[in-house]
């Protein structure tokens, strides 16, 4: 199969649900030697076609839960393939990441870790729904050099503030740089969050980071 047509096949499984078929194509990529970060676009466009049509009220939530989950099989078999593509890189510095509490969006931000560690960053992904405390509890004891936020929805990138609030009160914010994403997140909110920067996707994730910590 070329690899046009793979992509545009996992764009159509993820766009209308069609769990069953995602994976095995995302192992067909792999297996014929396609660049991950290439096939994982037709997931990405066929996400974003799903978040307007269920903003616009053109599919309900289980459609919007079926095609997330159908991505997600794609998607955990690209990330993999891309850590495991990691060339031989020296270590640049550890990043702790999590989605705030509240959220459960969790695919863009596993992008952002396989691209943080294909880099050469050593990243611990804390998970899911994660609280305020537990960040602050795993900067202090990890000591990272970069803290990375994921919220995908309006009602809880309200969060970001919070755990920044929290760092200063744990006499922690000047030991790490704060970087914050998700598909709505932008330069205004970094500024009104007191995070240091944000990423609109994972290459740009990567960039940030690199820039956070002067490696350029
Ligand atoms: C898939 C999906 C789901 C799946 C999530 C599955 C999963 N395991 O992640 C499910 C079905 C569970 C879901 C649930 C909900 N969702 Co939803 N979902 C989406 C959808 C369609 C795609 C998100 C996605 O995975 N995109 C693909 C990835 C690759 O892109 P990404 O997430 O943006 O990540 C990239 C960048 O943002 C960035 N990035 C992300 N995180 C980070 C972190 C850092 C540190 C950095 C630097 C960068 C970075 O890099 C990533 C890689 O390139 C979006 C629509 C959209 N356009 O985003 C809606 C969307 C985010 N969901 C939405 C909503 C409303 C919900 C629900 C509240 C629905 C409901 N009524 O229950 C629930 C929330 C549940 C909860 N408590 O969190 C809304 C939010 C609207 C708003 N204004 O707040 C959206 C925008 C859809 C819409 N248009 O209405 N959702």
């Amino acid at each position: 199969m070329k690899k046009e047509e793979l992509i545009k096949k996992l764009y159509e499984a993820v766009k209308d649900g069609f769990i069953e078929e995602s994976g095995p194509l995302a192992e067909k990529s792999v297996e014929l030697g396609y660049d991950p970060i290439e096939v994982m676009q037709g997931i990405t466009s066929a996400l974003k076609e799903v978040g307007a049509d269920f903003n616009d009220g053109r599919i309900f939530l289980t459609e919007l839960m079926f095609c997330g989950e159908t991505a997600k099989e794609a998607m955990n078999i690209l990330t993999k393939e891309i850590k495991r593509q990691k060339k031989t890189v020296p270590y640049l510095g550890r990043v702790v990441i999590g989605t705030v509490a509240g959220d459960i969006h969790d695919i863009g931000k596993s992008l952002v870790v396989a691209m943080l560690v294909a880099e050469g960053f050593e990243v611990i992904d804390l998970g899911i729904d994660i609280s305020d405390e537990t960040f602050i509890d795993n900067v202090r004891l990890l000591k990272p050099n970069v803290l990375g936020l994921s919220a995908l929805v309006t009602t809880t990138m309200l969060k970001f503030r919070d755990i920044v609030v929290a760092l200063e009160d744990a006499d922690l914010r000047d030991k790490v740089k704060v970087i914050i994403g998700g598909a709505l997140v932008n330069m205004e909110h970094a500024e009104t969050s007191g995070a240091d920067t944000f990423g609109s996707d994972a290459i740009d994730a990567v960039i940030k980071v690199r820039a956070l910590l002067d490696l350029d």
